[in-house]
Parts: structure tokens; C-alpha cells; sequence
């Protein structure tokens, strides 16, 4: 079966998405696209000989559509994932999920309504090697257990329409999601350190912040999150256990040796970093939604790490006080 995809949103994912599942991933076509921007859609579409909707209600109730990914911004994303489920139809939404926990609780009152897991969110670093690597060394238990994770996250620059509370619920989301995923346990506290501020940044923005979370069992996380560093896009990831350390390594590029010095020719975007784990994410969402199942993070993932960055967002406002995470009973859909 050929799984036939609508996409929402033809910006700078959107496209990457459509040309992974056009170019290198197996068992499905995109065949509709929608975008606020008419002609954005319109470029992206027709390469790939995909018709153009022209609202997401449109396309969402596509018959000839069997399942959606969204791409458009975390804002925008509760009314869309709620008509997914209506229609009854797998999603794979970009994260976060939507930017408060009220409206992740509302998706997952419709799922249960539903009865069936038919959202995923984009978290796609659980399909990256080298963390999946760490995932197993952690879990093979031969190191002792977990005490501490030191995280960097350096992006060369953001645009001006970047905020503050991005830093938190666009960009350390990854690292928050990544850290429950890894560490198997729920984040029960999170503040927000400031270093000094960087020139580099737009004055409005609070750059960089470190965040610090702790888990369930006292593991303490921490997370650089620092969107000016020009040199590149740059992510580290170094787990402590008992008996030993273990480090992510940070390119997903070539090592150069030459008369400058030897070293590792830079990333620049998260779709360079991650290629091999987004299309690793999107062809295992394609084999499960093939066969009527449901794959990678769900809505209870979305839900409990939109409730750490509300958390983290109330303490970046307050002085970066630690602010504890209560989330609610997880229902049994995703026990
Ligand atoms: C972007 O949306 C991402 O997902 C990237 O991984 C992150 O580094 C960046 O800061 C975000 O804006």
C-alpha cells in the first residue's frame, strides 16, 4: 500500500519533509498540500505533482488523503491535530504539539474519545543513532545509574521574530522531550539560569539561558540553550552514570584533516544535523500508519513536555525560581 500524505505547511520543514518522502523514504506520496501562503503551497506541490487544498479542513477530509503531517508553527497546531482525530486519521505533527498544556490535554480527550493513538509528534532526535546508542548503554544497566546530563544546544543564529520563550518551547524542547526519552522518568522541576547576554543577540531576547530540570529518581539535567554562537549548529549531549560517562557526537559531517588543523566540517541547521533521524522518523511513521498502527512519541509525550516548558517559561519570568511540574494522571491509552 501506498500511504497517500497531506501536508500542512510548506515552509522551510514542510519542504524538507515533502522532498524526504518524494526522495529518499519508501511506501508513500505526498499528494496534497495546504499553506496560509497560497503560492508557497503551490510551488511545493507541484514538483511532486501534488494538488493544492486550499485550507487544512480541505485537506484533512480528503478522501483521497489517509494521512497528514503538519508543519506549520506550534501555534497553529491544536485546530489542526483535533480535525486529524475527528476525521480519524494518523498525524504526524511537528513539535510542539500545541504551546499550552491545556490544549495537549484537550487532543488527548479527543484520542481517548477516539480510543486509538493516532498522533505523533516530531520529536525526532529518539531516532538518532547516537542517542539511541546511549538509550541502550543506560539501559543494559552495566554503568551504574543515571546521576547527571550536561546538554548544549547552539544554533549559528535566529531569526528577529524569535522570543524568549521560544528559546524554551521551540528550541530546549528537544532536550527536555530527549531527557524523559533517555532517562525514562518524568521531569518534576525546572528554573531558568541567565549568563551573561550575548551582544549578538536582538534586544528583546534573553540569550543564552541555561535550563535546569530535575527527574523523578533526583537526576539533574542541564541544558545550555544558546541561539547566537554564529560558528554553527551544534548539539552535545553528555550522560553521567556511576561507573562511566558517555558522550553524543556532536556532527553528523565528515572529519576533515588539512593544513588549518583537523576537524569536523559544521552543521548548520537542524534538518542538516538530524537528516538521518528524520528520515528515520518519517519512514517508521509511514511503515506504522501502513499497518494501521501507531509509532514514535505520543500525545502524552507532547502534553509532558509542554508542561515543563510552562513550567520553565513561569520561572524565565520570575526571576528563575524553581518552579515543580504537575501533570495529570496519564490515562491508560499510554501506560
Ligand atoms: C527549530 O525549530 C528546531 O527544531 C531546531 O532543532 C532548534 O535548534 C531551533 O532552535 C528551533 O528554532
Amino acid at each position: 500500500m501506498t500511504v497517500r500524505i497531506g501536508l500542512i505547511g510548506a515552509g522551510g520543514m514542510g519542504r524538507a519533509h515533502l522532498a524526504r518522502i518524494h526522495d529518499d523514504l519508501a511506501g508513500a506520496q505526498v499528494v496534497a498540500v495546504t499553506d496560509v501562503v497560497n503560492d508557497a503551497a503551490r510551488c511545493a506541490a507541484e514538483p511532486c505533482g501534488a494538488k493544492v487544498c486550499d485550507n487544512s479542513s480541505d485537506l484533512i477530509n480528503d478522501p483521497e488523503v489517509d494521512a497528514i503531517v503538519i508543519a506549520t508553527f506550534g501555534k497553529v497546531h491544536a485546530p489542526d491535530v483535533l480535525k486529524c482525530i475527528e476525521a480519524g486519521k494518523y498525524v504526524l505533527c511537528e513539535k510542539p504539539l500545541a504551546t499550552t498544556a491545556q490544549d495537549c490535554l484537550d487532543i488527548m480527550a479527543a484520542e481517548g474519545k477516539a480510543g486509538k493513538k493516532l498522533v505523533t509528534v516530531g520529536f525526532m532526535r529518539r531516532f538518532d543513532s547516537a542517542y539511541n546508542e546511549m538509550k541502550t548503554i543506560l539501559d543494559r544497566g552495566a554503568n551504574g545509574e543515571a546521576l547527571l546530563v550536561h546538554n548544549r544546544h547552539r544554533n549559528p543564529s535566529v531569526p528577529e521574530s524569535y522570543t524568549s520563550r521560544m528559546a524554551i518551547d521551540d528550541t530546549a524542547i528537544h532536550e527536555i522531550d530527549t531527557m524523559r526519552w533517555l532517562l525514562g522518568e518524568e521531569i518534576t522541576e525546572v528554573r531558568i539560569d541567565r549568563p551573561k547576554l550575548t551582544q549578538r543577540r536582538f534586544d528583546h531576547l534573553i540569550d543564552p539561558v541555561v535550563v535546569v530540570m530535575r527527574t523523578e529518581s533526583g537526576v539533574l539535567i542541564d541544558d545550555e540553550v544558546n541561539v547566537n554562537l554564529e560558528y554553527g549548529y551544534s548539539i552535545e549531549c553528555e550522560l553521567v552514570m556511576e561507573n562511566a560517562a558517555v558522550r553524543l557526537g556532536d556532527q553528523e559531517k565528515i572529519h576533515i584533516r588539512d593544513i588549518h588543523g583537523d576537524r569536523n566540517a559544521m552543521c548548520q541547521s537542524h534538518i542538516d544535523r538530524f537528516q538521518g533521524a528524520f528520515n528515520a522518523e518519517v519512514q517508521s511513521w509511514i511503515n506504522a500508519v501502513a499497518v494501521d498502527e501507531h509509532t514514535g512519541s505520543t500525545t502524552w509525550d507532547g502534553y509532558a513536555a509542554t508542561a515543563v516548558v510552562e513550567a520553565a517559561v513561569e520561572s524565565l519570568d520570575n526571576d528563575g525560581r524553581t518552579v515543580t511540574v504537575d501533570l495529570v494522571e496519564r490515562p491508560s491509552l499510554y501506560r
